[in-house]
């Protein structure tokens, strides 16, 4: 399987994160990709490719453009407003309820409107890297668009929690729903997004609540419990025109194969009743019995059945970098269920 991956990513390597009321070490770092990198090479999976460049169109039909023009300036308007020493640049309070939901004009009242959560800071280069990692989705899903049977998009940071309004959860461009449209606009008539990341994808599930031409399915830590808590229920099945392509399989802490497996055989026979002609996978491998701010217990060998089972539905397939944080073992459990794939593929 080919494999795209861009130097750029590290362009994004934030100080910290706010975690429990700490300031620590960022779990979603540069490390990363270096893991994943390495076991492609280990396990001659493929050759690793950069991406070819692409302009905002595709960001700007799942985006809204108060939200890029943020993200765009955020860092510069923050560093006007604190100066050379400027503090990582996070939100630190939320328009919440019933208050009033308008872009206010300073920077730090910007954060609070934009931001989900303070996990996600941004640096002066930042939106570099954001964007290389969309570049990295499209270059991969334009091989799969081209013929391929599929290819692997190596994004960082990842996308899946990035609305049409808001970004977080370490998230700042949905790089899968790019993807997505970018099949819809190849031709596919309908697209399946099967998200098997440990959180929920919130933002690839409200960019296509309404819509009957791209499914979203996704298996996840119950709401109830964990990030992003306040979507991922199994009563959201999509709304208006996209009533019944919107499918949750929250899941409690402490879940391991055989609960997941099932879960996985029931999104997959929702797949293949929808009859998507292309398939995006939002692959996060946080799901890992040793990840560090995760609570399932899936073991490495168990990426490989997901693998196969993904590559039952015979369908042209991306798959999109997310999460997963146990660094030691990312590139093993990532790399497996690619390979997983490939074994049933042929
Ligand atoms: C992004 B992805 C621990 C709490 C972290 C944000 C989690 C974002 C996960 N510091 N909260 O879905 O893997
Ligand atoms: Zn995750």
């Amino acid at each position: 399987m080919i494999t795209i991956a861009s130097e750029d990513h590290r362009l994004h390597a934030p100080k910290g994160e706010f975690s429990f009321g700490e300031f620590v070490p960022p779990y979603e770092n540069p490390r990363r990709v270096d893991s994943i990198l390495a076991r492609i090479a280990e396990t001659r999976l493929g050759p690793v490719r950069p991406p070819e460049r692409f302009g905002a169109d595709l960001i700007r039909r799942v985006h809204n453009a108060p939200l890029l023009g943020f993200l765009e300036t955020a860092w510069t308007q923050w560093q006007a407003q604190f100066g050379p020493d400027a503090p990582p640049a996070l939100p630190l309070s939320w328009p919440v309820g019933g208050m009033r939901a308008i872009e206010p004009e300073g920077i730090t009242g910007k954060f609070a409107f934009f931001a989900l959560d303070a996990s996600t800071a941004i640096t002066p280069t930042s939106w570099a890297a954001v964007r290389s990692a969309v570049d990295v989705a499209l270059s991969a899903q334009k091989l799969v668009a081209g013929g391929e049977r599929a290819a692997f998009a190596l994004c960082r940071p990842p996308g899946h929690h990035a609305t049409p309004d808001n970004y977080g959860g370490y998230c700042f461009v949905n790089n899968a729903a790019v993807a997505a449209e970018a099949f819809r606009q190849a031709g596919a008539a309908r697209v399946a997004v099967l998200d098997v990341d440990y959180h929920h994808g919130n933002g690839t599930q409200a960019i296509f609540y309404r819509r009957p031409d791209v499914m979203f399915a996704s298996l996840h830590a119950s709401p109830e419990t964990t990030y992003p808590y306040f979507s991922g229920y199994a009563d959201e099945i999509g709304e208006g025109p996209g009533e019944g392509f919107n499918a949750n399989y929250p899941l409690r802490h402490g879940t391991a194969w055989n609960a997941y497996g099932a879960a996985l055989d029931h999104a997959l026979a929702r797949i293949e009743g929808y009859g998507p002609d292309a398939l995006v996978i939002s692959l996060g491998v946080d799901t890992f019995e040793k990840d560090p701010i995760s609570h399932l217990k899936l073991r490495s060998e168990d990426y490989i059945r997901i693998g196969e089972a993904i590559a039952r539905l015979k369908r042209p397939t991306l798959f999109v970098m997310e999460g997963g944080y146990a660094i030691e073992e990312l590139g093993l459990n990532t790399v497996n269920l690619l390979q997983g794939f490939e074994a049933k593929v042929g």
